[in-house]
């Protein structure tokens, strides 16, 4: 069985838990401290940080998106890319662009100093999926994996409001079984 390092309060990692979830993969998930870091992570990851899924064959990832895309290439269905290539490049383009669309100004708001960066990019994400249904166009995937974590914390942390569109986004999400486990773990930190 595959053993995903992660911490409960991490987002990268929740990446990763909702995508093994999705797929219906087993797996032992060792929980890591973050603020008292086991030595042994390093070997596994020399950044030390999480999330790290590792098969008993030897394979050691550490990066959610390579994780994210190695599970879609390893477990190909339910597949969590869309069939159009074009809707493909656009969701990969938005798990690239992640810093910019939602990261950074997460992270400031999280600092204290973003001033009102982080509504900006909540709004530009709901302009975005005024257009369309989901982050990649007309399917559910890894676009939407990859931005709905934080979007839950930030419920959370911040009291964000949400646009109708996000909001409505954000519903059809919780609506899947992989995503409300996630928003229990969220409830529960
Ligand atoms: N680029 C990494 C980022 C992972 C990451 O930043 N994880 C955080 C926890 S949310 C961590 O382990 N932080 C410890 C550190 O940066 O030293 C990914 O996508 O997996």
């Amino acid at each position: 069985m595959p053993t995903l390092y992660t911490a409960d309060r991490c987002p990268y990692a929740a990446r990763a838990r909702i995508t093994l979830a999705e797929k219906g993969i087993a797996y032992d998930a060792v929980e890591i401290d973050l603020s008292d870091r086991p030595a042994w992570l390093y070997e596994k990851n020399p950044l030390g940080r999480v999330p790290v899924y590792e098969e008993d064959e030897g394979l050691v990832l550490p990066e959610s998106e390579v994780i994210m895309e190695y599970l879609e290439d390893r477990y190909p269905e339910p597949a969590l890319w869309p069939a159009d290539p074009a809707e493909r490049a656009l969701g990969r383009l938005w798990i690239q662009r992640f810093d910019d669309r939602l990261g950074d100004a997460y992270y400031a708001a999280r600092r204290g100093d973003g001033g009102d960066q982080l509504d900006e990019r909540l709004a530009d994400l709901d302009r975005a999926l005024e257009a369309q249904q989901w982050l990649s166009g007309r399917e559910y995937g890894l676009a939407d994996i990859g931005y709905v974590p934080w979007i839950l914390r930030g419920l959370e942390r911040f009291e964000v409001e949400l646009g109708p569109a996000l909001a409505d986004w954000l519903e059809r999400c919780s609506a899947r079984p992989a995503i409300a486990q996630e928003s229990a773990v969220v409830a529960a930190l």
